[in-house]
């Protein structure tokens, strides 16, 4: 089936003559994409100047117009549709008056699940997306069907859609940003791994956090499934909530306990991974068919695996594939052994509760920790406890490096050691130079990257190559 045969997108956007796409990165470019191969026009609002959007705006057809960010209130008033990019927030002009004028918001990710056709398995949460998106594709994949990774994770939903057919199964990371204006959408599989603090700075408050994700659900019906870890409170507070209204999802437990026969779960059942689906018990692998380390992990993989099961997996597909799995780059990943020390790279970890899951994988006491970066309004006196079990140095680098500093001085001191460094190439020495063999040197550094790098991927290639150099020197001897 191609794009323009999808009978759903077409119908939704019959009445759709002009519509604004605001923010033209790879989300709205890929909706500009889409609405154009639907003859709609468009208008591109962004806050960069139109030469800086030259070359994607030329891929678009004649008609296509550009307003500035700050001056397109007109633009936005005038729409039949806007499709706003995850970036933008939404509380600054001019979008925050369009919206308290009734404008027609819509997410990139609901413009691009209005033209899917196949079950479509979503997956929220704080920490762990990534993880539990590949992980639930490679499932899918490793059961002979066409599953297409994408959202949050790299490729939108709008793009991704341009090769679907009517068997494609598309597992798609979802960010809160993304969550903020849908309407209609409804996932058949929703999962919703925890809801701990994060984007802060995007915010007024957790509470506005936790319900952005919790929108998830709001759309779906019992012909959905919904899926929450519910040893996370942000999570089972949702599932309270679910279970309460009626004409909701079908709900599925995940936790590390064991669960009642008496409803659909996933848990560790003794050595397996047990999923009871619609009152049916499977057990389709063995806990250590799993290669990844952490307790977080462990429950991101039941999951994907009850979310891959919901949309179709086949059970025998399951056991090859978790153990086929690989971390994701970034993510807990070992990237060289240098001074004795095993150094690990978990760039992604840009928020307080992703670096706690961090150094609670690894042995206690034995940890010397790089935090820092740009501050995301994290509450670093929330790491002291895992500091004080699992480390015996911490490195603050960055520009949050002395904020972090000064929030964990006081409770550390005389247990743990605490020093800041200027930059990462600093950093990386003085953890050197304080790693004793057996050690684990972890970058889990509570903090966005914008500080200093593009992304998390540039600050962890950075790290990585820091710790390869040092590998290489070694490897040269003295
Ligand atoms: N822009 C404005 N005004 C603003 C903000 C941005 O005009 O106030 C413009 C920028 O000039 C730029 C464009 O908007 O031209 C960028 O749009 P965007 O920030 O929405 O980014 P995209 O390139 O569309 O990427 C987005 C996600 N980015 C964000 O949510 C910030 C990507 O997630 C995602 O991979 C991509 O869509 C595809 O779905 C990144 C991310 O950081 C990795 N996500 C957050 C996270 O994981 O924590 C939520
Ligand atoms: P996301 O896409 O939500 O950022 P990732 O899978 O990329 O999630 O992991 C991001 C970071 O969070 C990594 O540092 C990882 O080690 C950590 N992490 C993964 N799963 C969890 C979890 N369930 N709870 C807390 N931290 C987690």
């Amino acid at each position: 089936m191609s794009l323009e045969s999808t009978a759903r997108g077409r119908s939704f956007l019959a009445g759709v003559e002009r519509a604004v796409v605001a923010g033209f990165g790879r989300s709205g470019q890929a909706a500009a994409r889409l609405l154009a191969a639907h003859g709609v026009a468009c208008t591109v609002v962004d806050a960069r100047p139109r030469e800086a959007l030259a070359a994607g705006l030329a891929a678009l057809p004649a008609g296509t117009d550009y307003a500035a960010e700050d001056g397109a209130g007109p633009a936005l008033a005038g729409a039949d549709l806007v499709v706003i990019s995850p970036g933008i927030d939404t509380r600054k002009p001019p979008y925050a008056g369009a919206l308290a004028a009734g404008a027609p918001f819509l997410s990139e990710l609901e413009l691009g699940w209005r033209f899917v056709e196949a079950p479509l398995v979503a997956i929220t949460g704080s920490n762990g997306k990534s993880t539990a998106t590949a992980l639930a594709g490679a499932l899918l994949a490793g059961s002979g069907l066409d599953a297409r990774v994408c959202g949050n994770i790299g490729t939108p939903l709008c793009d991704a859609l341009a090769e679907q057919t009517a068997a494609t199964r598309f597992v798609v990371e979802v960010s809160s940003f993304q969550l903020e204006q849908v309407r209609a959408f409804a996932p058949d599989v929703a999962v919703l791994l925890n809801i701990t603090p994060d984007h802060m700075d995007r915010y007024d408050s957790l509470a506005a956090y936790a319900a952005a994700k919790e929108r998830i659900f709001t759309a779906q019906t019992p012909a959905g499934r919904a899926i929450l870890c519910t040893d996370d409170p942000g999570a089972a507070a949702v599932a309270a909530r679910l279970a309460a209204r009626e004409g909701g999802p079908r709900r599925v437990a995940v936790s590390a306990a064991p669960q009642d026969p008496g409803i659909d779960a996933a848990w560790p059942d003794g050595e397996h991974l047990a999923v009871r689906l619609d009152g049916t018990l499977r057990r389709p692998a063995r806990r250590d068919d799993l290669p990844l380390p952490g307790p977080h992990n462990l429950l991101n993989a039941l999951a994907a695996v009850a979310a891959a099961l919901a949309a179709g997996a086949g059970e025998a597909a399951v056991a090859p594939a978790l153990r086929a799995f690989r971390p994701l780059p970034h993510r807990l990943e070992p990237v060289g052994e240098a001074g004795g020390a095993a150094w690990v790279n978990d760039s992604k970890a840009t928020n307080v509760e992703s670096a706690r899951m961090a150094l609670r994988s690894f042995p206690a006491g034995r940890v010397v920790i790089l935090l820092g970066g740009r501050d995301k309004g994290g509450d670093f006196a929330a790491l002291v406890p895992d500091l004080a079990d699992r480390a015996h140095r911490v490195i603050c680098l960055g520009e949050a490096g002395p904020r972090i500093a000064a929030a964990l001085a006081g409770p550390l001191a005389g247990r743990v050691a605490l020093e800041v460094a200027a930059d990462m190439e600093e950093a990386v020495a003085r953890a050197a130079a304080a790693a004793r063999r057996g050690d684990t040197v972890l970058l889990a550094p509570a903090c966005a990257s914008f500080d200093a790098y593009r992304n998390f991927e540039e600050r962890g290639e950075h790290f990585r190559r820091l710790v390869a150099r040092r590998v290489q020197e070694e490897g040269h001897g003295p």
